[in-house]
């Protein structure tokens, strides 16, 4: 087994620590981060959830794998920024109110940085009004909101909803994504696009600012 396959299990064990040294070492031997991402890190946190479900892992085994994930992360960010001169567009990110799930999204947000983005990150569990005044002041492009919860997803109507209400939907385009979600929600709830992973939001949000 490479020695980085054991980031892993350092993160399904919730060893912060351990992550952060095996990301490191791997990221000196020029592992490829999307290798690291892909083969290690998000699958891990899918083994987290499985284990959650059964039963086997609880509330606190999630925060210390979480945050031995965002360990990982960290180191990643900056390879995955990019060194593009102009913007494509600019972006508000965030979790939606009421879901503090921020590892798909601030994954998300970097692979949008990366893809030439400039992105406003408004965090997890943020009101409506948030965005609304980020939208207003910041002059943003496009805005997307992930959730994780099949409680909160239903929320995003409520931004949507909210944004035409203040006069707002023909500034931006707006995507959605998150486990829970399909492309089916995101068209009833009137987004303008929904990807399941990472990479996708980015081509989705190049296709939808005519930058692809
Ligand atoms: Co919670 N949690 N959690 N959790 N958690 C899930 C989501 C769950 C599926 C676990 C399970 O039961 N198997 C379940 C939801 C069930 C449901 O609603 N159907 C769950 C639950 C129940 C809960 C609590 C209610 C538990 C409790 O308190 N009893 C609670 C709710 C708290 C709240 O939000 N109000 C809770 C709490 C937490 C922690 C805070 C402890 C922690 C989060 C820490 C953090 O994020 N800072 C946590 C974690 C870690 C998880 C799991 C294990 C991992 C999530 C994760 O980070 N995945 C998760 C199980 C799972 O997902 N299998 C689970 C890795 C990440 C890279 O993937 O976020 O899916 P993901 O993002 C992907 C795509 O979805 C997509 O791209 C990303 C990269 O590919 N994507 C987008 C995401 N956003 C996008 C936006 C886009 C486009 C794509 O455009 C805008």
């Amino acid at each position: 087994m490479e020695e980085h396959a054991r980031l892993f299990d350092c993160i399904v064990a919730g060893d912060a620590k351990g992550a952060r040294a095996l990301t490191e070492a791997a990221l000196a031997n020029k592992v490829d981060p999307n290798l690291l991402l892909n083969e290690q890190m998000i699958p891990a946190m899918r083994e987290v959830g499985k284990r959650f479900e059964a039963g086997e892992y609880f509330v606190p085994d999630l925060l210390t794998s979480a945050r031995a994930m965002k360990a990982s992360l960290e180191l990643l960010r900056p390879l995955l920024a990019s060194g593009g001169a102009k913007p494509l567009g600019r972006v508000a990110i965030g979790t939606v109110k009421g879901d503090l799930h921020d590892i798909g999204k601030n994954l998300v947000a970097a692979m949008l940085e990366g893809g030439g983005f400039e992105v406003i990150d408004l965090g997890a569990d943020v009101p409506a009004e948030r965005i609304i005044e980020t939208i207003r002041t910041q002059h943003v492009n496009l805005v997307a909101i992930s959730a994780l919860l099949t409680t909160t997803m239903a929320s995003m109507k409520s931004v949507i909803d909210d944004i035409i209400r203040a006069g707002l939907r023909n500034e931006v385009k707006i995507i959605v994504g998150g486990a829970p979600l399909t492309q089916k929600f995101a068209d009833q709830i009137g987004a303008d696009g929904f990807s399941d992973n990472a990479n996708g939001a980015v081509e989705l949000s190049r296709r939808l600012l005519g930058a692809a």
